[in-house]
């Protein structure tokens, strides 16, 4: 049955209007907004407290979104370059001129060849309207190259679909009720906040709460037990469970025989992961790992809450795969309190193809080109194998010389004289800074979307607040305005962002009966359907089983059962390099940042003050690195400069920098992505930003 959120909007006479809003940002949250809206100026943005994951609180960032729409520094004007390229000197030009020139530029380059032009996005906004849907349509229409968004999750999305079928999972409102919960590769308090709320509720219920991380960040603080294991070796720690759940006898015999297929051979593979082994693998004491184990096998219902942080290395999919098998083996999944949540994404049947129309290809199969790989693709030549060179970028909703790997590479890529640029922003981002034309683009206050989630079940709408400030307009219209110069007329071009909302829900029984019309008044919904998803096995894989062991990996040619992969650049794999670079980075969100998002707010950058590196103290002591010095880290790609912050919460020969500045922002005008490197992960073609070895030395 479909839960609906009836109510209307808290009068607010005499405060103003009150508008229903959904946060825009990527982030598993996606929280209930309401916007007071007086005189046509939003003066404040709260959590609805009627939404139950929300619960009335927003985080830091989010509360300060008007301080970041009103923002002295929004770009509201269509802007072109006057400056060398890379200059960030623009003068400002009308709608008609900019888009009449954008428009011959790219039917020029289209006539040789349209997959010369890359569209570059992801994840700005989340919304179904502004992120893929007008923009979509434009690049099918025209044959541009095709863009594999691969830069946070399709390594744990290749690994979570190999095992149980999907992006599916525990619903985050049962958690509460979990008497064990592993929070694995997730700093929770930053990134998943209303997630640790239902944490803390357990908690306070009795629950042992335990994070798994290689860092003490503040959730492993407000957790009974930290596993500091080193990165990359989730998979081997996740062996060693099942070792000692499979020699213990921890195990639910009917659920693995009813609803499982490849024990057997898992069985034997676990057995040749004794703790004792891992234990040097993953650099944790034996005991910890004994005791992690017995708590999995014998405290119930006992919930996994993983999230992308572990997937950033070269084994991230197998790592992923070998965590997913855990709840099977113990029966988690029979309990709704039970079970694991990396992304409740395929709970939802979003229209994709009514969006995104890719009929408008007509036949023509375009190149794909991996975002992660972005630096090494624009400085190639074109040939037979790669097609032709990029001619042309239009980025949106994203900023890649922030956050794409090997920042240096990236930066030439982007300074080509001979590549024209576009990018819609709201601000003058490093990025932005290299455009040939900068569009200015609205806000989730400006603009209507509808929204899913990743870490809950709830469509949420977004009515806009407010009109565009200054010229700004919405991705969808910057786009559908250029559809109209490019001469293109299939009357998907001409269909409005209300038009296009309404689509975005499918009509499939996932969604219940949820539609935009009610979604728009009530602001949420829930979708139907149990709390526990395999409670009875039904999962969406060829077998319809929890698959330990794949056929279809076997098919692919690679290993069928979970395999253990250390990191691209780690002592055991690279010693030569280790010996030059002996540090392994890490670069996990800053709390007070969202990806490159709010560098830029004054009042929330002053929170993170500086780009900190912390260092262990031993480390630190043999370099000679003092509290607060000014420090150089580097290797073979690139040098970038931090505030060194000694700490124990790091263990020794790792280090942690907390992203993502902008390079303009980051004293010396390189970021942490400058060390980062554009190797994939082994399943997925994810990136591998905490697969890194560095140096540190005082500056
Ligand atoms: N405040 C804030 N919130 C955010 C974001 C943000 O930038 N700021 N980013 C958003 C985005 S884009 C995403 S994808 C989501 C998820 O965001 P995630 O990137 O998952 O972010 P974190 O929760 O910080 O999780 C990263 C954690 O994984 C740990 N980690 C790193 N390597 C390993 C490893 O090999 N094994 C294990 N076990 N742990 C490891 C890090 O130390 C860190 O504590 O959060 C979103 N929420
Ligand atoms: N070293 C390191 N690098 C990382 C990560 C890490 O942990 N460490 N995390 C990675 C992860 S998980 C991710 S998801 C990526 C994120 O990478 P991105 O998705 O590029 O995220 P942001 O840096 O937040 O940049 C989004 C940009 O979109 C703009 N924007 C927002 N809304 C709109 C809109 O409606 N229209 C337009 N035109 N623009 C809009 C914002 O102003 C912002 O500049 O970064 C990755 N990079
Ligand atoms: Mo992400």
């Amino acid at each position: 049955m479909t839960t609906l959120a009836t109510m209307d909007a808290p009068p607010d006479a005499t405060s103003g209007s009150v508008v229903r809003a959904a946060c825009p940002h990527d982030c598993p949250d996606t929280c209930a907004l309401l916007v007071t809206v007086r005189d046509g100026v939003a003066v404040s943005v709260r959590g609805d407290p009627s939404h139950p994951t929300t619960h009335g609180a927003l985080c830091t960032k989010v509360s300060r979104y008007t301080e970041r729409t009103y923002h002295p520094d929004r770009v509201l004007q269509p802007m072109r370059r006057i400056g060398p390229k890379g200059s960030g000197k623009f003068a400002s030009v009308s709608w008609d001129d900019a888009l009449a020139d954008i428009a011959t530029r790219l039917q020029a380059i289209a006539a040789r060849d349209p997959q010369a032009i890359l569209p570059y996005s992801y994840g700005g906004t989340l919304g179904f309207v502004q992120g893929e849907s007008m923009a979509a349509r434009f690049f099918h229409k025209l044959g541009a190259s095709l863009l594999d968004r691969t830069i946070c999750a399709t390594a744990g999305e290749a690994g979570l679909k190999a095992v149980i079928g999907g992006k599916l999972g525990m619903d985050v409102e049962q958690f509460e009720n979990s008497q064990l919960i592993l929070i694995w590769g997730s700093n929770s308090i930053t990134s998943n906040l209303h997630f640790w709320t239902y944490a803390q509720r357990a908690k306070r219920n009795g629950a042992k709460l335990v994070c798994i991380d290689p860092w003490r960040n503040d959730t492993a603080d407000k957790c009974h037990e930290h596993i500091q294991l080193r990165p990359g070796t989730d998979a081997a720690l996740a062996y060693a469970l099942m070792h000692e759940l499979i020699v213990n006898d921890w195990l639910d015999h009917g659920y693995i025989a009813s609803y499982t297929v490849g024990f057997e051979p898992l069985r034997r593979r676990a057995l040749e992961w004794p703790p004792e082994r891992a234990a040097e693998v993953c650099g944790v004491p034996v005991a910890q790992i004994r005791q992690l184990a017995r708590d999995y096998g014998t405290l119930s219902p006992a919930a996994i809450r993983m999230n992308y942080g572990l997937q950033r290395v070269r084994g991230g999919a197998n790592a992923v795969r070998a965590i997913a098998c855990l709840p099977a083996l113990v029966g988690a999944w029979r309990h709704d309190a039970g079970g694991l949540l990396l992304s409740s994404s395929n709970h939802f049947a979003a229209n994709g193809a009514a969006l995104e129309r890719p009929d408008l290809l007509a036949g023509r199969k375009p190149r794909t080109i991996n975002m992660v790989t972005i630096g090494d693709d624009l400085l190639r030549e074109g040939d037979s194998d790669f097609g032709p060179k990029i001619a042309a970028v239009v980025v949106y909703n994203s900023n890649p010389l922030a956050v794409a790997p090997e920042g240096d590479k990236v930066r030439q890529g982007f300074s080509r004289d001979d590549l024209f640029t576009v990018v819609l922003e709201h601000f003058q981002t490093d990025t932005a800074d290299i455009a040939d034309y900068l569009l200015p683009a609205t806000t989730q206050l400006e603009h209507v979307d509808v929204h899913k989630a990743y870490g809950h079940r709830y469509w949420m709408a977004n009515n806009a607040a407010i009109a565009p400030l200054g010229d700004a307009k919405p991705n969808t219209e910057i786009f559908r305005l250029l559809a109209a110069r490019m001469g293109f007329t299939e009357p998907c071009f001409a269909e409005t962002d209300e038009q296009i909302a309404a689509q975005a829900i499918a009509p499939d029984a996932r969604n219940g009966g949820i539609d935009w019309e009610q979604l728009k008044s009530s602001g949420w919904a829930k979708l139907p359907g149990a709390a526990a998803p395999f409670a009875q096995g039904g999962f969406p894989t060829p077998s319809g089983q929890c698959e330990f062991w794949s056929q279809r990996e076997q098919n692919a040619g690679r290993d069928p059962l979970p395999e253990v992969l250390l990191p691209y650049e780690c002592a055991e794999t690279t010693p030569e390099l280790a010996a030059r670079y002996p540090l392994t980075m890490i670069s996990p969100p800053a709390r007070n940042f969202l990806n490159s998002s709010f560098v830029n707010v004054d009042s929330l950058r002053r929170l993170e003050a500086e780009p900190l590196l912390l260092l262990h103290p031993d480390d630190a002591a043999v370099r000679g690195i003092a509290d607060g010095a000014m420090v150089r880290a580097f290797n073979d790609r690139g040098a970038t400069l931090s505030r060194a912050r000694l700490s124990t919460r790091t263990r020794p020969g790792q280090v942690v920098a907390l992203g993502i500045w902008w390079r303009k922002l980051n004293p010396g005008g390189t970021n942490i992505n400058q060390l980062t490197h554009q190797r994939l992960t082994d399943l997925g073609a994810g990136p591998c930003f905490y697969d890194c070895l560095i140096e540190v030395a005082a500056h």
